[in-house]
């Protein structure tokens, strides 16, 4: 399998880089940690290793060093599209190449192999209370296949470390594959009563089949927008919660498994994941409060009136990014093309014209700008997709892709047990009174 000959080839050079930091420049000092940082949720301090993506500050995600543009525009094409195959993403995040048509296609067609889920899943997923959230039934289905992890059943026979990431890109590709059909199935099955199993066509690619399975009305423009959304929300660098909970028990050598299932529940969490669907709850507020797109006055008086409330505006703000997520900018422009008299469009738009000068105004949030969830709850709302507390379900779809690629990387890495150092706050007082002594 092409994804297994890529990596293998790449290993012994990544390993012996690995080896050499850490046996040879292990002293190194690369940051030092702040009593705030202690305090504030570890904020910015450097201390996690990915190769799959980073977070520039000033500029964003970069996927194997391409800024999303760059993604965008260098990866293949699905057929009868302008969007990328969302194979040769996962390929170009687990092996940093671009890869051929073909090569795409490739992991396309790994995916159609493995996408059949068993039917005990859909059973249990029946048979859960309608109030059920859906994050809550996407985790459950992961949960129940782990079962099946190649990783677990070869760990508990013995294995050697260095073959670990071997069942992990096995799981990994199972998993991702299951994900999009599982997900469907959650979205027909809670919304609109559907017992049927979904079916992956393996002519399509994964873009295609998910807007086919999820059976929304425009199925066309829907699978180009499925194929974008996966790309930009499949992996924001290791520190976001859901990506370093997925990495943090992982590191237990828990199968995937259990790991994205960690990631999932982080996920679900309103700071993170489920702002999307707040978001876009905020923006009809707005609608329906002032019968559709209000004054510029208007808007900015309400948003004045969330915070005052004591709330945040979702939407808005990023514990890294200090510019307006490209994420949102690829989301924006995609709408602006493709339906830029939408009335939510037009609404966004001029939210991500007010808002900023508010939070500025307001003088707390360190970044004012947009971020990937400003916008794309109105993308999905466009098509169909208006039940809002399905929208954390598809971040999750497209995060497993990042997370899967990370973990397969740091089982082949043979990266330890994860294990920071805590402290007390009287520990905290006392080196706080030593570093202010006079002298
Ligand atoms: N609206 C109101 N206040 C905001 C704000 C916003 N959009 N963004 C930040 N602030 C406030 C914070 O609540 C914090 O207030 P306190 O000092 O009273 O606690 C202050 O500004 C400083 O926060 P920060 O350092 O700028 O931001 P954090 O790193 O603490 O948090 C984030 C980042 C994203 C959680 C925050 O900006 C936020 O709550 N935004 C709205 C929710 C949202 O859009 N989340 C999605 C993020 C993307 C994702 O992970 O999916």
């Amino acid at each position: 399998m092409i994804l297994h000959e890529k990596m293998s080839a790449q290993l012994p050079a990544w390993r012996e880089r690995i080896k050499t930091l850490a046996k040879e420049h292990g002293e190194v000092v690369v940051d030092t940690v702040t009593v705030g940082q202690i305090v504030g949720g570890m904020r910015d301090i450097k201390s996690l290793l990915t190769d799959v993506s980073f977070v520039d500050p000033a500029e964003g995600i970069r996927f194997r060093g391409m800024s999303i543009p760059e993604v965008l525009k260098a990866l293949p094409k699905a057929k009868g599209g302008k969007m990328p195959l969302v194979g040769g993403l996962f390929y170009l995040l687990l092996i940093g190449e671009v890869p051929t048509k073909e090569q795409a296609l490739e992991v396309e067609a790994e995916w159609a192999q493995r996408a059949e889920v068993p039917d005990y899943v859909f059973k249990m997923l029946k048979s859960m209370p309608k109030d059920a959230h859906p994050m809550i039934l996407l985790n459950l289905a992961v949960m129940s296949l782990e079962r099946t992890s190649a990783f677990a059943s070869k760990y508990k026979k013995g294995m050697k470390k260095d073959e670990y990431w071997v069942p992990a890109l096995e799981d990994s590709l199972n998993l991702t594959a299951k994900i999009p059909v599982i997900a469907a199935f959650i979205y027909r099955m809670k919304y609109f009563g559907e017992k049927g199993k979904p079916k992956y066509n393996p002519k399509l690619d994964y873009g295609a089949n998910f807007a086919r399975m999820l059976k929304v009305s425009d199925k066309k423009g829907y699978a180009e927008l499925s194929r974008l959304y996966f790309i930009l929300h499949s992996d924001h660098e290791s520190g976001n919660v859901s990506a370093h909970a997925t990495h943090l028990v992982g590191s237990s050598l828990s199968d995937i498994y259990f790991a994205y299932s960690a990631g999932l529940s982080g996920l679900a969490g309103p700071l993170h994941g489920l702002a999307n669907q707040e978001c876009l709850g905020w923006l009809l507020d707005v609608h329906t409060k002032f019968g559709g797109v209000p004054s510029r006055d208007d808007l900015y008086k309400f948003a004045w009136d969330t915070l005052n409330s004591g709330k945040v505006i979702p939407g808005y703000g990023h514990a890294v990014l200090r510019v307006p997520d490209p994420r949102f900018t690829a989301q924006m422009d995609f709408a602006k093309k493709h339906f830029p008299d939408d009335e939510l469009v037009r609404l966004a738009d001029m939210v991500f014209d007010v808002v900023p000068t508010v939070l500025k105004e307001q003088g707390k949030a360190k970044n004012p700008a947009p971020n990937v969830d400003a916008i794309s709850g109105t993308l999905q709302y466009y098509y169909g997709v208006r039940e809002f507390d399905f929208y954390t379900v598809l971040f999750g779809v497209g995060r497993a892709l990042g997370v899967t690629a990370n973990y397969i990387w740091m089982r082949a890495l043979g990266m330890p047990i994860e294990r920071p150092k805590s402290l007390t706050t009287k520990m905290l007082e006392d080196a706080v009174a030593k570093a202010v002594q006079p002298l």
